[in-house]
């Protein structure tokens, strides 16, 4: 913040309620005065917004377009105060104003919550990340009426709620008719001729629908610059579809009106497959053309030669969902700008660089040929002869072998298959983590690999420690930055610094201290939202994240039973005292992780309500986990849960937010957990199971029989049974409620194979490394210590590091600071 002093504060948050509602501060909701908050912070960000795109244009930089179907930024309010410099400033303005305190009255934002999980979080942390470090960007995506779904618990089962995030509005955003462009869908093409002989492609009879853009400020840190999210939001072309309006048919004239917006209606809540979606390829395509149609646009504004279009724009597809992209410029290229083919398609490989974000085959996108072409009928026929040439590449290099023409054709079985049109479609193909990318180059795209090697790189992730420290553990980001000054805000690596105050007794005390208080601030949310008293000297265990079988939510719940049936076996034993936590959404369509969560509540249930235990173990289900309370939950865990069946989870970023907030990681050799684990030193993190070779082996070889290790291990055959024995049925409940759960592990449900994530064989060695755990616990000083020495090695896992690296090896941006 530059020049406002917190007497004109005070008057600007006052004047906006007062315009805005009618009202004295005095009389505002906290509602009012979170918005009156927001308002007056949109004018003082709007000037730098403004200069920032000016400059952009003054240089004439090199853009970067992250093109995402999901922006997961959760609550702008707090953020927004802390890049700009204003936080404490307003937060004692408030309290001076008598309108409460500002950490309730952020409360009054719902998330934005645009996201699924993982993938939507990072492209919220790269945003934070381009800002702060003065990148020219543009995020992409769409401005869905309904973001992932609210989670409600009832009877422990999943219940789904609309999100109805834009109900009061959204301060931050600002709309932009004035750039609306049209996109067309349907309708069928016709080579013509002009009068050179030479033949274009006319398409005809589509249904239009326009695109309007809304614009929200991505403020960077204390640096001046502001970048813009633009999401997309669909309209009809015209309001009233005249004709039919004429003939008095009122209802006809307000479908096309429906049509248009049920494209931007919701965002579809799952993550690993959907099964070919019509409209889910229309938000994709609508999106993409869009963004890709306005960047054209503006380069063209600046520039009169097309063919320069790869020196100021890239364009960064975010999994494959923006596959459409490779397509779509194509079409941009040569039908709207008289491209030839062999330069257009130079030029769209030099635009466009593609990231993996999962190796799940599930995931993988594929579209029917029939729907991609009804559809998108002149992206289509690109999108074949893209294929065409591609084969061609393919068999000059390897050979006319059809085992490799199934493993690598953009157009195979019917399908369009996204991640290859990606591939042949870009300069640039990264994984998310060291191991994953290694995975991907030897295992899942191996042929890919072998063809283009040049093209394969990887860029560990990274998280925003602007958000997920600054603003999610203010405590400890006070406290350190009264030890090593407050450089690490903008340089994590600093972090490093701190190392030194690993043997001064009383600064551990007071790092303890800060943990111990974020637990308290823990302890009062689950009291206020789950009724559930913790014990705020227990080790704080926490599992949040999807709920995925291969993330195996079920080892960590298996534990959990085996623990609370050795404290029934062994009622004079004093044990570590745990509060397990979990907090997960599951796709609505999941059965099996439905039950998960069934299972997980019906456990809780049951362990908490047995006194016989004395309290020494609990557990509980945040319910409707989501950017907002992840924050208060990093910042008082001591445990994180990161046990994915190893080279399954293509990186996390949980993991790291664990650990900046002085978390122990308990996890497998899996994706990013290599290189915390190798940045925090082995000794400091309790690390188990199969390696993702011997995983991979198991997969190749069919040899894995997870019924005799059940057989041969007494402890896991109870903890096993107990799913069938009726231990955790209620009353009134089915009391085969879970036995598909204990099927699926040990014969394999619906001709699958048993356990396929290989949890039973990795239980006894994550029971080994959770009794390490607890053994440790029990040594505070010792656990203080590792979990400190957590923090002070996170600094590899900052976004800005990942975004540093995308900048200089993919996208080649020149910061504006
Ligand atoms: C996939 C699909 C498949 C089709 C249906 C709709 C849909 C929506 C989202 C996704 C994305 C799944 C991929 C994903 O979220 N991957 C996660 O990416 C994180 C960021 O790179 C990474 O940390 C996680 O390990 C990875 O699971």
């Amino acid at each position: 913040m530059e020049t406002m002093d917190k007497e004109t504060l005070k008057e600007e948050i006052k004047k906006q309620i007062k315009y805005r509602f009618r009202k004295n501060i005095e009389d505002a909701s906290k509602q009012e005065v979170y918005q009156g908050i927001c308002y007056a912070l949109k004018e003082m960000i709007i000037d730098e917004w403004i200069d920032t795109h000016k400059k952009y244009e003054t240089l004439d930089s090199k853009m970067v377009y992250y093109l995402s179907m999901e922006f997961l930024m959760g609550r702008a309010l707090g953020n927004n105060l802390i890049n700009f410099g204003a936080y404490k400033e307003v937060a004692e303005v408030i309290e001076e104003l008598d309108a409460g305190d500002l950490y309730h009255i952020e409360e009054e934002e719902p998330d934005a919550a645009l996201g699924n999980g993982g993938l939507g979080r990072l492209a919220a942390c790269f945003m934070d990340s381009l800002a702060t470090l003065g990148y020219p960007a543009y995020g992409c995506g769409i401005r869905y009426r309904y973001g992932m779904f609210r989670q409600e618990i009832e009877n422990g089962y999943q219940k789904e709620m609309p999100d109805e995030w834009l109900k009061n509005g959204n301060p931050f955003e600002i709309e932009r008719p004035e750039y609306a462009v049209e996109i067309k869908f349907g309708g069928h093409v016709d080579a013509e001729y002009n009068e050179n002989g030479k033949m274009y492609f006319v398409h005809r009879d589509y249904e239009s629908i326009q695109a309007v853009p809304f614009d929200m400020p991505i403020v960077g840190y204390q640096n001046g610059v502001v970048n813009t999210l633009r999401v997309w939001d669909a309209r009809p072309m015209h309001s009233f579809d005249l004709d039919s309006f004429d003939r008095g048919n009122y209802a006809k004239a307000r479908e096309n009106k429906n049509n248009a917006r049920s494209i931007v209606e919701v965002l579809y809540p799952n993550d690993n497959h959907e099964t070919g979606k019509q409209l889910r390829l229309k938000q994709q395509y609508f999106f993409v053309s869009a963004s890709l149609q306005t960047a054209v646009k503006k380069y063209m504004q600046r520039h009169d030669n097309i063919c320069g279009l790869a020196d100021k724009v890239c364009f960064q597809l975010n999994d494959t969902h923006p596959t459409v992209a490779v397509a779509e410029l194509m079409r941009i290229l040569m039908d709207e700008y008289g491209v030839e083919w062999e330069q257009a398609w130079k030029i769209t490989t030099k635009c466009c660089a593609y990231t993996n974000h999962t190796i799940m085959a599930e995931a993988l996108e594929k579209w029917p040929i029939a729907l991609f072409s009804s559809l998108l009928p002149r992206v289509y026929q690109i999108v074949e002869e893209i294929h065409r040439r591609f084969t061609e590449e393919i068999k000059a290099f390897f050979g006319d072998d059809q085992d490799i023409l199934s493993r690598m054709s953009i157009l195979y079985d019917g399908q369009v298959h996204m991640a290859r049109l990606a591939i042949a479609g870009s300069f640039s193909v990264n994984g998310v983590a060291r191991l994953h990318t290694e995975i991907l180059k030897n295992q899942e795209l191996s042929d890919f690999y072998k063809l283009t090697p040049e093209k394969f790189n990887n860029k560990t992730n990274g998280i925003t420690q602007r958000r997920f420290l600054v603003h999610g553990n203010p405590e400890l980001s006070d406290w350190i930055t009264k030890q090593i000054g407050a450089g690490f805000i903008t340089n994590l690596p600093e972090l490093e610094k701190l190392t030194a105050l690993a043997d001064d007794k009383k600064k551990m005390k007071e790092f303890a201290e800060i943990k111990a208080n974020n637990k308290k601030r823990l302890a009062a949310y689950i009291q206020e939202h789950n009724g559930i008293e913790i014990n705020v000297n227990s080790m704080i265990d926490c599992q949040v994240k999807r709920l995925h079988e291969y993330k195996r939510q079920m080892l960590n719940i298996l534990y959990v039973i085996t623990l609370y049936q050795e404290m029934k076996e062994n009622p004079g034993k004093k044990y570590c005292p745990r509060t397990v936590l979990f907090g997960a959404k599951s796709a609505p369509g999941y059965e099996r992780a439905k039950l998960i969560i069934k299972l997980i509540n019906n456990v809780a249930d049951t362990v908490n309500n047995d006194k016989s235990i004395k309290n020494q173990l609990k557990v509980v289900f945040i319910e409707d986990y989501k950017v907002s309370n992840a924050e208060l939950i990093f910042a008082a865990a001591d445990l994180s849960e990161q046990i994915s069946t190893a080279s399954k989870e293509a990186s996390g970023t949980g993991n790291m937010k664990f650990m900046l907030n002085g978390a122990i990681t308990i996890g497998t050799m899996d994706g990013a957990n290599v290189e915390i684990v190798e940045e925090v030193g082995r000794e400091n993190a309790f690390v188990f199971g199969l390696s993702s070779d011997q995983v991979i082996e198991y997969e190749h070889n069919g040899q894995y029989k997870a019924i005799e290790i059940y057989n041969e291990n007494p402890k896991l055959k109870k903890a096993l049974d107990s799913l069938v024995d009726g231990t955790f049925i209620k009353e009134g409940e089915d009391k085969n409620l879970f036995q598909g759960l204990h099927q699926a592990l040990l014969y394999g449900q619906h001709s699958n194979i048993a356990d396929r994530y290989f949890v039973l064989a990795d239980y006894d060695s994550y029971m080994d490394a959770q009794k390490q755990a607890e053994e440790l616990y029990m040594n505070p000083e010792e656990w203080n210590r590792k979990a400190f020495l957590n923090v002070c090695h996170a600094g590899k896992f900052s976004s800005d590091r990942t975004i540093e690296e995308y900048a200089s090896e993919i996208w080649r941006l020149k910061s504006i600071i």
